[in-house]
């Protein structure tokens, strides 16, 4: 983040002449764009029930917020009846978008000219007609309703979005799970929403691996007694599966038996039922289940996409995220699909078969929207902009970055290289719980002058802020939380927030300022009113956009035979913007050495996944703690940025000078040793 800070409240450079010249965007003062979003905040009940009648409701609502008897559970438009696959298909199928395509899809093999082996266009007719079947499927095959709960570990296939679909048509909560995650964390997850089914694939490709994804389910499901029933997508056609007689069925065979025009009506549901639960990292304990509903969730979603990505019937929307993360959630499923756009999925690696993957697809598809994230785009950069220039990328007319700020030299490249100065170019802010994005440029609303690396203005009827403990606003250029004041259509859903764990929902998110949703992240906002999200306040790392808690790592280190204790700190890092390293105590019996931390590398890897891999372990004989047990994360991170200790002494108030310096230089002899 370092050139982020050196420009920090920087001026306006001169960098929208073209995009101006181009006609496409008016750009407004952040003082025009204050006003508007002030009067949508006078009137902001008001302002969300208008977006929310431009969507399609089985029954109207007449309520717009609505208090529980629960503190910060709230209910959005709850008297409506609404379906997210009803208003993402059926809609779409009969208001002139029946032959109009939904999804781009390519896989990753090429042949001998290295174009892709296998490219599937599906029409919202016939994305419709498969969510159909595979409804039928879930509902005649596995006797599933609504309320059920099932999971979904699916790779970048039609298939993971055409179960999403399917499942939300019958209000059977799902929970996706990331392909790349391994057995350990699906089963933490399939354990704790209670899934009676589980949907995998056979395996699917990335980076020229065949991954046998069904092998690492089957190890899970070990572990998750709740699952009877395993639905298994050929994608690769491999051999030697492990199907259970009786509990496993292969989807391409089951559909055999089911017309091809088979109906399956879409339930009318109350906007606040459950659409899906998403787990994502917190500081303590295990991943928290984020709830998101129908109503509340698919009015975000639609203001969002017309805000901030400006959709128009004509635009090829491209977003590079997988959709096991929120961000292809809301916004390579739901959010498109609401819209009727049509939009790309990939199988495989941006940087392979060659880095120009991305790019090659831009062009062949005609790309104008392109959705992604710093770590990708430092990654692309540093290959060299002739993997961009190669190819042809002027239908892009809007380019957004998310998951983690991105660095002015970042921002540069995407709206200088790739987006040739056309293109106006944001970093959209928001995470798992907001559902979807709350602070960004919006092309599509007005558009306020570009800095590179701003996350700009807060979106309509979105009411954020930078405040101090206590909840006071800061001034201008003063770090401080960034908090959300009032609740927000597609914030946590009712009935629990946090699924199954209310308490935890209100400790974690409205008990740290009282009554102000806390972000957990560090913010400062400039004297244009402009904010820059500066990064996470708490112990959760974002390695590579992907958000980690740094309690899970230990965890997973400590049930290591060799380890007594961990404590893991993210370390800046050129492309993945942070990366975690492990201090490590030994049981009695073991001792330090490199195999030992290959070891315990390759533990990780297999226990929590690769993306979870510390770039580099330390031995120590003890971890610095202070006398109430919390690891001093500031001093070991201190010591591997070789800061001298001075102020750390005043931060941790609750250890004694003279054990922080004894611990910092005990720790520093240790990590040069080892
Ligand atoms: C969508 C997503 C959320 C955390 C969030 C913050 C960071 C996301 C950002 C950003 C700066 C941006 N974050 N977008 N920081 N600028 N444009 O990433 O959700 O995985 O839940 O992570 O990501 O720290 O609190 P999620």
């Amino acid at each position: 983040m370092s050139d982020q800070e050196t420009t920090i409240l920087g001026e306006f450079l001169p960098y929208e002449e073209k995009i101006g010249e181009s006609g496409n965007f008016i750009f407004v003062d952040a003082k025009e764009y204050i006003d508007a979003h002030k009067k949508t905040l006078d009137n902001y009940e008001k302002f969300w029930e208008e977006l929310a009648l431009e969507l399609y409701w089985f029954r109207k609502p007449q309520k717009v917020l609505e208090s529980v008897e629960k503190p910060y559970i709230y209910k959005w438009f709850s008297d409506g009846l609404i379906n997210v696959s009803y208003l993402a298909l059926d809609r779409n199928v009969k208001s002139g978008r029946k032959n109009k395509i939904a999804y781009i899809w390519e896989g990753e093999p090429v042949d001998k000219d290295g174009n892709p082996k296998e490219i599937k266009k599906l029409t919202y007719y016939e994305l419709w007609r498969e969510v159909n079947k595979a409804s039928y499927i879930l509902k005649s095959k596995f006797g599933l309703k609504k309320g059920d709960k099932i999971g979904i570990y699916l790779p970048m296939i039609p298939e993971l979005p055409i179960f999403m679909l399917a499942a939300a048509r019958l209000g059977i909560i799902f929970t996706v799970v990331f392909a790349g995650f391994t057995a350990e964390n699906l089963a933490t997850r399939l354990n704790d929403i209670k899934a009676t089914l589980l949907i995998t694939a056979d395996g699917f490709y990335r980076r020229g691996k065949i991954i046998r994804l069904k092998d690492i389910a089957d190890k899970a499901l070990e572990l998750s007694p709740s699952v009877k029933n395993v639905l298994v997508v050929r994608r690769i056609g491999l051999e030697n599966l492990n199907m259970v007689e009786g509990r496993d069925y292969f989807f391409d065979e089951l559909s055999k038996g089911v017309s091809p025009g088979v109906y399956v009506e879409p339930e009318k549901l109350e906007s606040n039922e459950t659409l899906y639960v998403l787990y994502t990292s917190g500081t303590t304990g295990k991943p928290k289940g984020i709830m998101h509903d129908h109503g509340g969730y698919s009015v975000l979603l639609h203001a969002t996409m017309k805000w901030v990505f400006d959709i128009k019937d004509e635009d090829i929307h491209f977003c590079t995220a997988d959709i096991g993360w929120v961000t292809g959630h809301s916004y390579i499923v739901f959010g498109p699909l609401i819209e009727g756009a049509t939009s790309i999925m990939y199988e495989g690696a941006p940087d392979y078969p060659q880095p120009d993957r991305i790019w090659s697809i831009v062009e062949r598809y005609g790309a104008t929207i392109l959705y992604t994230s710093p770590t990708l785009v430092r990654m692309l950069m540093k290959l060299g902009e002739d993997w961009v220039k190669k190819h042809d990328r002027s239908t892009l007319r809007i380019i957004h970055s998310v998951g983690e700020p991105i660095n002015p030299s970042a921002w540069r490249w995407l709206y200088e290289v790739v987006g040739e100065k056309r293109c106006p170019v944001g970093s959209t802010w928001w995470m798992t719980e907001t559902g979807g994005i709350m602070i960004s440029h919006t092309p599509g609303f007005k558009l306020v002058h570009l800095k590179p690396g701003t996350n700009a203005l807060p979106l309509p009827g979105v009411d954020v802020d930078v405040v101090d403990e206590k909840g006071n606003s800061m001034e201008p250029g003063k770090k401080g939380f960034l908090v959300i004041r009032r609740p927000w259509p597609g914030m946590p859903s009712w009935p629990d927030g946090i699924w199954g764990d209310y308490q935890r929902y209100v400790q974690v998110y409205w008990d740290k300022i009282k009554g102000l949703f806390f972000t957990g992240d560090w913010a400062i906002r400039d004297q244009d009113g402009y904010i820059w999200v500066l990064g996470r306040a708490d112990e959760v790392l974002k390695v590579a956009g992907h958000r980690i808690g740094t309690y899970e790592l230990e965890s997973t280190l400590v049930s290591h035979k060799a380890v007594a204790e961990a404590a893991v700190v993210g370390y800046p890092d050129e492309v993945k913007g942070e990366v975690p390293v492990a201090f490590v105590s030994l049981k009695s019996g073991f001792s330090s050495s490199a195999e030992l931390v290959e070891e315990l590398k390759g533990w990780i890897r297999r226990e929590f996944g690769p993306i979870a891999v510390p770039s580099q372990i330390f031995f120590v004989s003890r971890l610095p703690k202070t006398r109430s047990g919390k690891i001093m994360r500031r001093l070991l991170r201190a010591l591997l940025e070789d800061k001298p200790l001075g102020d750390m002494t005043t931060l941790e108030d609750e250890a004694a000078v003279e054990e922080i310096k004894e611990a910092y230089e005990r720790i520093s002899k240790e990590i040069k040793r080892s």
